[in-house]
């Protein structure tokens, strides 16, 4: 290796450093998390929100960009090597081409950077000059999230727990039956460990398809490359009074720690404990519609869900997530497209009615919080209809199978109460009330130049998010 050799690694070692200690500096970064249930819009809303910001045309809410401060936004390579990157092109190409349709889902974290060329506007915006802002969009599985509650309970406790649930649940009297066969002291086996977490994970599919988001651990429900794995083949059982060494309990209790150790733990170590911002999205709608219960684990979920972001939350995560806190946090009722507008006053209150109670339920203080319904794609447009002889406020769309409807989803109370009470007592179903949902496709797009998608309040919601930052 000759002197030029070595000068000239030198100086690109300098030069690499030079890089990474201004973008330290001078490039803030924002790393927005979303998450949701399987199935709560999470794909559609990136897509659409970042397509939106992109081009602004449909984003007047977002001050910085009805003031033009941003001057361009553009995708960049992501940070993070070892996430996948979320598939932007391919979902934009799916909600707005020429035959539009919903993207497929997606079952794990991925990641996207969109980044800013942000110009302040007025007297002194000029002389300080353009500076970036980089934003990383991370797409994550709420049932991930809810793993959070796991982090804190011993296989006792959370066995316990989950046990007094289940005779209540979808498929959870199946569960009790099988585990009423099998014996916690007896020596343990794969087949018995794997007959019961089968049975449990049914448990889980129905409970979630039944619109509850009570639904850990949440791998269960999207394994992923675990699938099959002994951290994933455990399950709920009531401990013995005499638990022998190698006994089947002992076993699923050792599996439980290690999907906490192996499982749980890294995820909030590496993605969750780095996010500042956070949106969750929630089907409202879904969960009035499946009835009560559903209402009520929502509300619970929010809380769990709050609980995680807590600055005071429990040492254990502390210690493992550092003091670095989320400030801003947006629930988010997407698909709102299948209301008429005049309804959407009530949807909003029964959002922020339940975010309310989940902050004192979880005692939360500190980040600012948010509740809105949106719809990330608009799908409908809107339509007065005759309904024996007096007009109702509904929303017309395109079916999976093309043919056209009108919707009239069902009458949302003024006082949120009206829903939140007999969920919270533990009614059944709704008294003397009806509602329905369609899945409409997406409608057929022509842009103008300039506009992202068509959407309700995503600007309000990128506005809430990212305002202070643009
Ligand atoms: N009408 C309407 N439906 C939506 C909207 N966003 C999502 N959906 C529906 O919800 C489904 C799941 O959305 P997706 O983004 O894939 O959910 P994810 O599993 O959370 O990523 C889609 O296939 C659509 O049927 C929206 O803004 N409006
Ligand atoms: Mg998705």
């Amino acid at each position: 290796m000759g002197i030029g050799d070595l000068a000239d690694g030198v100086a690109r070692g300098v030069e690499r450093l030079g890089a990474s200690v201004s973008a330290a500096l001078f490039e803030p970064v924002v790393r927005l998390g979303v998450t949701g249930l399987s199935r709560a819009g999470k794909t559609v809303f990136i897509t659409s929100l970042v397509a939106n910001l992109m081009d602004r045309g449909r984003m007047p809410g977002l001050v910085a960009a009805s003031n033009g401060s941003i001057r361009a936004a553009w995708l960049q390579p992501q940070p993070d090597d070892t996430v996948p990157r979320f598939d932007y092109e391919q979902h934009l190409a799916a909600l707005t081409g020429p035959a539009p349709h919903w993207p497929l889902g997606t079952k794990a974290i991925s990641e996207l950077r969109l980044s800013f060329l942000i110009q302040p506007t007025g007297m002194f915006g000029a002389l300080r000059g353009a500076r970036k802002l980089h934003l990383d969009i991370v797409d994550y599985p709420g049932e991930w999230l809810l793993d959070i509650a796991l982090l804190d309970q011993s296989f006792d406790h959370w066995s316990q727990a989950t046990l007094a649930r289940l005779p209540d649940r979808p498929a959870g009297p199946e569960y009790l039956a099988a585990l009423a066969a099998a014996d916690p002291a007896a020596p343990f086996t794969e087949a018995a460990a794997q007959a019961l977490a089968a049975a449990y994970t049914a448990h889980l599919v129905a409970t979630r398809d039944a619109g509850y988001s009570d639904c850990a651990p949440g791998r269960f429900l999207l394994p992923g490359e675990l699938a099959g794995s002994p951290v994933l083949t455990f399950a709920p059982m009531p401990r013995p009074a005499d638990a022998p060494r190698g006994c089947l309990w002992r076993e699923m209790a050792r599996r439980f720690a290690a999907y906490k150790a192996r499982v749980v733990r890294p995820f909030f170590r590496d993605h969750f404990a780095r996010i500042d911002r956070q949106v969750v999205l929630l089907d409202a709608l879904g969960a009035i519609h499946a009835g009560p219960q559903a209402v009520e684990d929502m509300r619970r979920a929010m809380a769990e869900i709050l609980a995680a972001f807590r600055p005071g939350r429990s040492r254990r995560l502390a210690r493992l997530i550092g003091f670095r806190r989320i400030d801003r946090i947006l629930f988010a009722a997407t698909k709102a497209d299948h209301l008429h507008h005049s309804q959407h006053p009530q949807l909003t209150a029964i959002m922020q009615a339940m975010l309310r109670e989940a902050r004192d339920r979880a005692d939360f203080a500190g980040a600012r919080t948010e509740a809105l319904a949106i719809a990330a794609l608009r799908t409908t447009t809107e339509e007065t209809i005759s309904h024996h002889g007096s007009p109702l406020d509904a929303v017309r769309g395109t079916l999976q199978d093309g043919r056209q409807v009108a919707l009239y989803a069902g009458d949302l109370p003024d006082d949120p109460a009206q829903l939140l009470n007999p969920a919270r007592q533990g009614a059944a179903k709704w008294l003397d009330a009806a509602f329905s949902l369609m899945q409409f496709r997406p409608a057929t797009q022509r842009l103008k130049p300039g506009d992202g998608p068509p959407h309700i309040r995503l600007d309000r919601a990128a506005e809430f998010l990212l305002g202070d930052k643009l």
